[in-house]
């Protein structure tokens, strides 16, 4: 039960269970690195003390985006993590994060198991995930992240019906061949609209010389044109813009955050809790960044309402001064895993959960009925 002083006792873990679960996306979502109509995820399950935690972790089923994958994250977790945290009193994150050290990488993986451990913690204490992370606002600014379409003319229809619906934040993908265009076109058709990019690390230092033409078109910021490895040739190329340009893949940690900052290789920082290996970092890059005068905003990887939930509460901090990835259940998924659903807010928001943890609950049926595979494990 939550009482005060419930953080002073031991938080055992009695039990693991992972789901691997592939959904059904309402709309394929095409980036410059595949094109998906499903998306597969790992659900993560925490038993401790009889309260039940839950997490999510993002790998797909492809290393597109990411080397980690859902075969590789449920290797991981099973064989390497599992074992270091079962029948274990994990305090809390950092105590997590101290237990997986000897882990290189396969930030996916822990996040997975972090965010379990945050639910955990706020059920106990009876706090919602945005106390506990230290969030300002009850409501949140988000956008679209809208994937590549047949043609410039399709875009332009799909973006009309998110502004139809309040999106006030409009983000498409681009790849080489389909950039300038394409851009362009939305601008000419919405001068005011809140507009940025996203390469997902399409170009090189020389292909990205076309990407020129957007600087005349007051994006919010273009993000990761160049390959994840590329900090210092980011630097070179933001060198030539006006244009803000966002770093992503590239940010694995709050180290390379300090890095790409003191070099100029970016001026906005998009913070995925899971490409850091948890909150606990997402929060250390938004503190940076924060003492550093550099806005951030919250990135999304499609998640379902576990991983939505997660996102919201990391948003509601201070320093999360652009419109988040973060869209409505239904820009997603028709059924979901929760049986909350996000909505849009008329003022392009959506309001941050506040109940003890996560603030979800789970939808056994939708899980089953989602599941490739189940993995259970006790202490
Ligand atoms: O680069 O931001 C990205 C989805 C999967 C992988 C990478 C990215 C994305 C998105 C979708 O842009 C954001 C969302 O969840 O709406
Ligand atoms: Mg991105």
């Amino acid at each position: 039960m939550a009482g005060l002083f419930d953080h002073f006792n031991p938080m055992k873990i009695d039990a693991l269970s992972l789901y691997h679960l592939r959904m059904p996306l309402v709309a394929p979502f095409e980036t410059s690195f595949g094109r998906i109509t499903h998306r597969e995820c790992l659900l993560v399950i925490l038993r401790s003390e009889g309260l039940e935690g839950y997490g999510e972790c993002v790998a797909d089923r492809d290393p597109g985006y990411s080397y980690e994958t859902s075969g590789t994250a449920w290797h991981i977790l099973r064989d390497f993590i599992a074992p270091l945290i079962l029948g274990q009193d994990v305090q809390d994150a950092a105590d997590f994060q101290r237990r997986v050290q000897g882990i290189r990488g396969h930030p996916l993986a822990k996040a997975g198991v972090e965010m379990a451990i945050w639910d955990l913690i706020g059920k106990r204490q009876g706090r919602s995930l945005r106390e506990l992370l230290g969030g300002v606002r009850s409501r949140v600014e988000v956008g679209v992240s809208v994937g590549i379409q047949e043609s410039p003319q399709a875009l332009l229809r799909t973006v009309e019906g998110y502004l139809a619906q309040g999106y006030q934040r409009i983000k498409i993908k681009i790849k080489p061949g389909r950039d300038v265009e394409e851009t362009t076109l939305l601008r000419r058709h919405f001068p005011d609209l809140r507009l940025q990019v996203d390469a997902n690390s399409a170009y090189t230092l020389e292909s990205a010389q076309a990407l020129r033409p957007l600087d005349d078109l007051n994006l919010l910021l273009i993000e990761q044109p160049l390959y994840e490895d590329d900090i210092w040739e980011h630097h070179k190329l933001q060198a030539q813009f006006r244009t803000p340009i966002c770093l992503d893949e590239s940010i694995l940690s709050a180290r390379h955050a300090r890095f790409a900052l003191e070099i100029g290789a970016c001026r906005v920082i998009n913070i995925k809790a899971a490409r850091l290996g948890g909150l606990q970092e997402a929060v250390a890059v938004h503190d940076l960044c924060q003492q550093m005068g550099v806005p951030v905003w919250c990135g999304g990887m499609l998640e379902t309402g576990v991983g939505r939930a997660s996102n919201l509460a990391l948003a509601s901090l201070p320093n999360f001064r652009l419109p988040g990835d973060i869209s409505a259940s239904d820009r997603y998924y028709r059924r979901d895993i929760t049986h909350e659903r996000f909505q849009l807010n008329p003022d392009s928001t959506i309001t941050v959960p506040d109940s003890p943890g996560l603030g979800v609950t789970l939808d056994w049926e939708a899980v089953r009925d989602f599941s490739l595979a189940e993995w259970h494990s006790e202490a």
